[in-house]
């Protein structure tokens, strides 16, 4: 059992695995600029996610910022508020502007029977989040984004591993965008990639993370940039190899999770998804004070007191940010206002102990009056 317990723990392959992956990089000198960890890890990850195209990059939010951009987007983009400040940003950053769509109250994506009643002339793409993994209803999404000749850009930070269907999670839509980042279930240190449909598409992509150059005299558009280095292609090369193992461990947390949580009154978990290879990413609970007992506030600070970090992802809503100075109205988006003020994401990682989360659940049920 561990003294300090936080929402997630990095996953690191051995120090002598990662040690002989870099060893290389002391005889080229090449750190970075698109070197040879960079082309090699490419190319196992577009094997890995059973996917045609897929592009590298500094993380998942760079992924998100520069596909808006690939893709010559103009006015508004309809999106949801329960997710990460990443999502809304890449948008705003784009000088598009954000609409914000309610989410399902059981999946925590966005509700796809609000879609067509936000469309206007001036609606450009949809921008989606498969939340915690819990994918969204991309036909239905797909279906719509179709009948407009609207874009299909997926946040999929969450679900990388994911398959829907035996596909691989990166082959719907326009595009998806996965972040690396060391809280994921797959990381690069710091890290995200693109998967897409046009080859146009990647060749933009491929620019504009490096400053838009399009040739050694020519640069065509007002790229970033946003190039995976060679460090962190190698750690995803050595994280590649054990990510199966890893999800298959989480499995293990969260079936423990499931033997304390489900079924008791007043607290609502995600169910599996038909369909739907999970890589069990996060364990949200939703509370529901006037059932359970407690809040999701009580339960919180009761596991804090415990040394034990469970994350309020995603509280507040990004339509709430005060850098948006009041320019959304939340009242448009109560599923996401509700779920938001009352969940809690509880420590998941592939070595947490099953004590520990005996012990979580533990203080958890204690807490119900
Ligand atoms: N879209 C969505 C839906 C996202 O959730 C995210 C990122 C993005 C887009 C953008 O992707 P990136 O650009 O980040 O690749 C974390 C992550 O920084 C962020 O990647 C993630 N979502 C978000 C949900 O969580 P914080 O501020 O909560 O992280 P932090 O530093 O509090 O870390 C959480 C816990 O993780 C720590 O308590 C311990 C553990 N940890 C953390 C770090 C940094 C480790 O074990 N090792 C580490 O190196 O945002």
């Amino acid at each position: 059992m561990s003294e300090q317990i936080l929402v997630t723990r990095s996953s690191m392959p051995t120090m002598e695995e990662y040690i002989e992956e870099i060893r290389p990089i002391w005889e080229s000198h090449w750190l970075t600029n698109m070197g040879e960890k960079h082309e090699a890890f490419q190319l196992e990850l577009q094997k890995y996610m059973g996917v045609p195209n897929v592009e590298l990059l500094t993380n998942g939010h760079m992924a998100l910022e520069l596909s808006l951009q690939a893709m010559n987007l103009q006015g508004e983009v309809i999106t949801t508020p329960f997710t990460f400040a990443s999502t809304t940003h890449a948008i705003v950053r784009n000088g598009l502007e954000p609409v914000f769509c309610d989410i399902d109250p059981e999946t925590y994506t966005m509700d796809v029977t609000r879609i067509e009643r936000l469309i206007t002339d001036r609606t450009c793409a949809i921008l989606p989040v498969h939340v915690y993994g819990n994918i969204c209803n991309m036909e239905e999404i797909e279906r719509i984004a179709h009948k407009y000749e609207l874009k299909v850009v997926y946040d999929a930070a969450h679900t990388f591993g994911e398959t829907y269907k035996g596909r691989g999670i990166g082959n719907f839509g326009d595009a998806s965008c996965f972040s690396f980042h060391a809280t994921k279930v797959f990381n690069t240190i710091e890290g995200g990639a693109v998967c897409y449909r046009d080859p146009e598409m990647g060749r933009r992509l491929y620019e504009l993370k490096n400053f838009g150059i399009h040739g050694p005299e020519e640069v065509d558009a007002v790229g970033a940039n946003a190039k995976m280095n060679e460090f962190c292609a190698a750690m995803g090369l050595c994280n590649l190899r054990h990510v199966d193992e890893e999800i298959a461990k989480r499995k293990v947390v969260v079936e423990r999770y499931l033997e304390h949580l489900e079924g008791v009154e007043g607290l609502h978990l995600s169910r599996p998804q038909p369909e739907v290879r999970s890589n069990y990413a996060y364990f949200p609970v939703v509370f529901d004070e006037k059932l359970f007992g407690a809040s999701r506030n009580e339960v919180d600070d009761a596991l804090a007191k415990n040394g034990i970090g469970a994350r309020k992802y995603f509280y507040p809503l990004t339509n709430t940010f005060e850098c948006f100075h009041n320019k959304y109205d939340v009242d448009e988006t109560p599923v996401a206002l509700h779920v938001a003020k009352r969940v809690l994401t509880l420590p998941l990682y592939s070595d947490l102990a099953l004590e520990d989360v005996d012990r979580i659940c533990k203080i958890v049920l204690e807490l119900r009056r």
